[in-house]
């Protein structure tokens, strides 16, 4: 037992006395006992060490193929009341959804062994920090934790022998029966329980379900945040940092945005970007009244497929080391790993995902699946920021949201004020893209890209990010929305995207600066075509403003589509958000 304190043991046994396992094993998070841990799952065949040469320290693991993402139509929010958990998510009543759960967790462990995993989400040692136990009987799962959070004896430090302010976790592999698996939430409670699936977002309870739809609950109740988020910082050739907060829907480009290398012009005059975080941030109004924000996570739980030397370096070599690797190509020549959009050149002798033989030269279908995830060690990351552990977190200029819009959005706006900026949020939508199965082009609203990650009701959760404003006043970060993703007449992509996103992100730092000036427009402040950088591109300052032009017929369709979004939140709709919407369709005339 590594702790004294009495919520955790008794919470423990009663797990304990529910699920049955043979033996139980608590994590220390001690060399030793991971060393031993990769040892055991290494030989019951859950993952295979690859060549410790190339890639030491580096496993890879395969998934049943039914259980390669997440699962939104099975995950649940279960507070008492349905409308504390809003038309955005499913609901049931907790006490019905403890019914249904406890007969399929009742002896589930039987001939297992139950892992009980301490962590704490962000720095051990900050007050911005929060600790979870999660009993799981995969080994898998306490692999990926240990890189995913700050997993061990510590996290008991931190949580100290008498506080109760800690998430319970359950987790079964059980079956991986695709027809019972449940990924639910009971935030009253601080409880997740999660059956009948090994892939990590179901199973990493660290991550999406605590980190942000507990934490976003907890979060509107104690007067702070949780967003689905990157964090950067932009340091310029004063050696001054500045950081900005990023909201994309998955799929959008987070983690290369976070990992940004500067082009040529930004770099030789000693412009620099460090990654804080590259999907989740907690946001907290700091003493001195700014806001404040940590990356609760330990590490980067990211897609593969498309991660090469060109799209980001910096993610490609954080998967050097002591990285664990989930349905990807096992190279057999020799024992490494490959994916789609790796490089042209795929192994012919190999293993794919579904752990069948593949050869890439003449296979027709895919060695990784789309989904394929790399789970590396933050430290790994080149770029990885100085402040990565601070406890302190760090202040946030700007918070920058986004998404894939074909025409409707330019490259960047400011909004015109805090109120305006939630409003400009809570709009956010995606296109979705070929990539994807379903129709091309369809707009899904995904506001701050928390959809599928908000705990609660998202009207409430509107009126925190304004309450949240309000407390901040004068402080409060200036918001933008980008979008990378504008095309031309034969669908290409206008804008080069990657590094040259900071071409933008030099504007909007400019922008809270107070050093670049705007033009304003019918949905907010734009940059004057000619203050966007372009030394160095093959584009000129016509595309630019063809990039921010605004079609008013177009946003006259989407405030239409938005009226139609806002009304499903019906009476917990905030009136300041209708108010913007109002005076939206007044300017687009
Ligand atoms: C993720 C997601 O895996 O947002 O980060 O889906
Ligand atoms: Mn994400």
């Amino acid at each position: 037992m590594l702790t004294n304190n009495k919520n955790v043991l008794t919470w423990v046994d009663e797990m304990v006395a529910l699920t049955k396992p043979d033996k139980v094993v608590w994590i220390d998070g001690s060399e030793e006992q991971l060393i031993a841990l990769r040892e055991e799952s290494v030989a019951i065949g859950e993952i295979k060490k690859l060549n410790e040469e190339k890639l030491p320290g580096c496993y890879i693991h395969n998934t049943k193929e039914n259980d390669v993402a997440r699962v939104e139509h099975r995950t649940f929010i279960c507070s008492q009341k349905e409308e504390d958990a809003g038309p955005t998510n499913n609901w049931k009543d907790p006490k019905e959804m403890y019914a249904m759960l406890t007969p399929m967790f009742d002896g589930v462990m039987k001939g297992r062994t139950m892992y009980v995993i301490p962590y704490s989400m962000g720095p051990i040692g900050s007050k911005m920090s929060k600790v979870g136990v999660e009993v799981t009987d995969s080994i898998y799962v306490v692999l990926n934790m240990d890189i995913m959070t700050r997993m061990g004896k510590d996290a008991f430090v931190q949580l100290g022998d008498e506080s109760n302010d800690f998430v319970r976790g359950l987790h079964s592999k059980a079956d991986i029966d695709p027809e019972n698996r449940y990924i639910c939430h009971f935030p009253e409670d601080n409880t997740i329980w999660s059956i009948n699936s090994g892939y990590g977002g179901n199973v990493l309870l660290g991550k999406k379900c605590f980190a942000l739809r507990i934490a976003s609950y907890q979060g509107k109740n104690e007067g702070w945040m949780a967003e689905h988020m990157l964090i950067l910082g932009v340091e310029n050739p004063q050696g001054e940092v500045k950081y900005i907060g990023a909201a994309f829907p998955s799929a959008c480009g987070k983690t290369n945005l976070a990992m940004l290398i500067p082009p040529d012009v930004y770099a030789k005059q000693g412009y620099k970007v460090w990654c804080v975080g590259d999907d989740i941030a907690w946001l907290r109004k700091g003493d001195d009244g700014r806001l404040w924000a940590i990356n609760p996570e330990n590490g980067f739980f990211g897609v593969a497929p498309g991660t090469n030397l060109k799209s980001n370096p910096n993610a490609l070599h954080s998967t050097e080391k002591n990285t664990i690797f989930t349905n990807v190509v096992n190279n057999l020549d020799d024992n490494t790993v490959w994916w789609e959009g790796l490089d042209k050149n795929p192994p012919e002798n190999a293993i794919d995902w579904k752990g069948n033989p593949w050869n890439g030269k003449t296979s027709a279908e895919k060695g990784a699946h789309p989904n394929s995830r790399f789970t590396a060690p933050a430290i790994n990351c080149p770029c990885i920021s100085s402040e990565f552990n601070n406890p302190q977190g760090v202040p946030i200029s700007a918070i920058v949201f986004g998404g894939r819009r074909a025409k409707t959005a330019p490259l960047v706006y400011q909004s015109f004020d805090w109120t305006h900026g939630v409003f400009v949020g809570s709009i956010m939508a995606s296109e979705t893209t070929a990539a994807a199965a379903g129709a091309v082009g369809v707009v899904r609203r995904d506001p701050m890209a928390m959809l599928p990650f908000c705990g609660y009701h998202m009207g409430d959760y509107f009126a925190h990010w304004l309450k949240m404003g309000v407390s901040l006043g004068d402080n409060a970060p200036k918001i933008f929305n980008v979008n990378w993703f504008r095309t031309d007449d034969e669908g290409h992509f206008i804008w080069p995207g990657f590094g040259d996103n900071m071409r933008v992100l030099s504007w909007i730092l400019d922008r809270c600066e107070g050093k670049a000036d705007a033009v304003e427009t019918a949905i907010g402040y734009e940059p004057n075509a000619e203050d966007i950088n372009i030394e160095g591109l093959d584009i000129d300052v016509d595309v630019i403003r063809g990039l921010l032009d605004v079609d008013a017929d177009l946003w006259k369709q989407d405030a239409a589509a938005i009226k139609e979004f806002y009304s499903t939140f019906g009476d917990k709709m905030p009136a300041a958000l209708l108010d913007e919407l109002a005076k939206l369709e007044k300017r687009l005339g």
